[in-house]
């Protein structure tokens, strides 16, 4: 469906809902419209260059809140022989996330709100000595076309949220967390008849943001080396699931 150059996705066609319709609608249009806003901004200024392995780079901002330590980070990435559809149809959907996602303790969906938007509860692995986090957020899968020449933008947003299904039971304590992947496909050296185009021929340019609130007082040199350390592995790791799962499928465009 076009509508004033925007296309939004039809993924999944067990329509149960109205698309976009539901009660957070808006606030999910507000912080789509916040990533897409941040996505191209530099990091030469603020930002240190914390990892880097071949085309992954890996940028965080030292920010802290009332002593606790909220650093932003962004990272990029490019990964062949997969599209961004790809990347953000398994980073999106519920079936995949137990195989891919090495923080995690247990997921469940709680509510779904229309065929691109869910609800999940997630536990995540301890870290001693800190008390155990876990995670309520709306999850947000939505396609943006630029123009009928160019691969359309991909992108999951996952956006901390309370639900009455999923109280703060203590000592657990509940992160707060905002984060986007956002991904684009290239197409080198395009074949004349694009029925021709091989997983050889395509590549995904990714941008992860994450801001987390670790929801209490974490000590924060701890914090800083666990995200260094797991961030760029949820990345590779993440990235190579996807081209393990595609290898051998139809491309997903
Ligand atoms: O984006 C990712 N996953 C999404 C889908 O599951 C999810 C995003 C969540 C935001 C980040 C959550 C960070 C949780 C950290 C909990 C404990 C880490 C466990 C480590 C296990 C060995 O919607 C992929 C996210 C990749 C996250 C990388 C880790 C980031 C570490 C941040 C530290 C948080 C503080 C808690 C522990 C401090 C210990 C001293």
């Amino acid at each position: 469906t076009i509508s004033n150059g925007t296309v939004f996705s039809t993924p999944n066609d067990e329509n149960t809902a109205v698309k976009g319709q539901h009660r957070l609608a808006n606030e999910i249009e507000h912080i789509v419209q916040e990533h897409l806003k941040y996505v191209h901004e530099d990091v030469n200024h603020g930002w240190d260059l914390i990892h880097q392995d071949g085309e992954m780079k890996v940028y965080r901002r030292e920010v802290e809140e009332n002593g606790i330590v909220i650093d932003p980070m962004k990272m990029f990435h490019t990964i062949k022989g997969v599209t961004g559809h790809e990347m953000c149809r398994y980073f999106y959907e519920y079936q995949y996330r137990m195989e891919w996602e090495t923080t995690l303790d247990s997921t469940k969906i709680i509510e779904v709100l229309d065929p691109d938007t869910v609800i999940f509860h997630q536990m995540h692995k301890r870290v001693w000595p800190s008390a155990q986090r876990d995670n309520c957020f709306w999850s947000h899968i939505r396609c943006i076309a630029k123009s009928e020449e160019d691969q359309p933008i991909w992108l999951v947003v996952n956006h901390t949220i309370p639900h009455p299904l999923a109280p703060i039971k203590p000592p657990q304590v509940r992160l707060v967390a905002n984060v986007a992947l956002i991904c684009e496909t290239v197409i080198n050296e395009p074949p004349l008849n694009p029925k021709d185009i091989k997983r050889e021929n395509i590549q995904c340019r990714l941008t992860y943001v994450a801001f987390v609130n670790p929801g209490g007082w974490v000590p924060g040199a701890a914090l800083r080396s666990v995200a260094k350390r797991e961030y760029p592995r949820f990345l590779k790791h993440f990235s190579n699931y996807v081209i393990e799962q595609t290898r051998d499928k139809p491309i997903l465009f």
